[in-house]
């Protein structure tokens, strides 16, 4: 499988943790080389102050900032690593239930995964991207052009079905997306693809009317087999800080979410955001995005994520 060698080659650059964490502490990230650990006066007043102003920029939130917080008082530690490990566990203790890797069963042929999100979310490049990797596994891919609502759209997911060799299923502009993905689902099955990928519009003349048309969508999927969509994955623009709080509850609400796939997580985004959402809302992280690339994305990971947010630099002692 040659791949040009372009300095691009994905093998050449860090692995996508090393460079997730690199990303998440430009600039100032957490910013946690700089506080004072080592006082020797443990979680006091003024540490406390400064974690809670760090964890809040990072867009954690008041409420879970609040309860790592609370966690740490309640912990006691006192020393300066003993209290890093304090606080990593705080946020493992909120991200690891959120920790649960997209199943793919084989029983569900074609397993339908719907994408949901607002426009710009990332929706088209996360699919050209899941359809690289289920690629990659072996398994067989089909992509349903769902958003109807931009020509343009429905141009850029061939452009990633191309990419993948991988068959598009599309209407012309206007089209009823319910219609788009029925056929999709038609086609896998004669098909007997393993996977269709549903693309679907994320702006619509108002948000009712797209709420009514992703839950329209949802039905139609299920005429074919009743268990489908198998996955109605939220792609959040992790740069919106608590503004992603604000659609995933709305997403959820309007259509009962699965599991959710944060992009541009080499954007503005501190990361904090994956904290406040896992805390308030029991739906899984699938994957994370930190680019344009088809590689760049990887499955959430609550210990490799909670190790690239949190860099105590290099007299962070007690790593595992
Ligand atoms: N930097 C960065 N850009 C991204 C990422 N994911 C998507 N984009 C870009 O964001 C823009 C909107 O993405 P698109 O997939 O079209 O969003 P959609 O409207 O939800 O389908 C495009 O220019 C993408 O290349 C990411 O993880 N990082
Ligand atoms: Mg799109």
């Amino acid at each position: 499988m040659g791949k040009p060698a372009d300095k691009q080659t994905p093998d050449k650059r860090p692995g996508f943790f090393a460079r997730l964490k690199q990303r998440l502490n430009k600039g100032e990230g957490l910013g946690l080389r700089s506080l004072n650990w080592m006082s020797g006066r443990g979680l006091d007043a003024e540490l406390e102050e400064e974690l809670s102003d760090r964890l809040l920029l990072a867009d954690v939130g008041v409420e879970t900032t609040t309860r790592i917080l609370e966690g740490l008082r309640t912990r006691g530690a006192c020393e300066g690593g003993e209290l890093q490990n304090a606080l990593r566990e705080e946020l493992l203790a909120i991200l690891e239930p959120c920790t649960v890797p997209l199943d793919i069963s084989a029983e569900h042929k074609p397993f339908v995964i719907l994408m949901v999100g607002v426009n710009g979310s990332g929706k088209t490049t996360t699919i050209g991207k899941l359809a690289h990797r289920f690629k990659g596994e072996g398994r067989s891919v089909l992509l349903a052009a769902g958003d109807t609502y931009r020509a343009a759209a429905t141009e850029q997911l061939q452009a990633w079905g191309q990419r993948n060799d991988v068959p598009v299923v599309s209407q012309a502009p206007g089209a009823d997306p319910a219609a788009v993905v029925y056929d999709a689902l038609e086609a896998a099955q004669a098909r007997q693809t393993d996977i269709v990928l549903a693309d679907t519009a994320g702006r619509l003349q108002n948000q009712e009317g797209l709420m009514r048309e992703l839950q329209k969508v949802a039905r139609v999927a299920g005429r074919l087999d009743e268990t489908s969509p198998h996955e109605k994955m939220l792609i959040l623009d992790a740069g919106l800080g608590q503004n992603a709080m604000v659609q995933a509850e709305q997403f959820d609400a309007a259509i009962g979410l699965t599991g959710i796939t944060m992009t541009k997580l080499d954007g503005g985004g501190r990361g904090g955001i994956l904290l406040a959402i896992a805390n308030k809302l029991n739906i899984p992280f699938r994957f994370i995005g930190m680019g344009e690339q088809a590689d760049d994305m990887a499955p959430f990971d609550a210990h490799r994520f909670v190790d690239a947010l949190l860099d105590f630099g290099d007299e962070g002692q007690l790593r595992e």
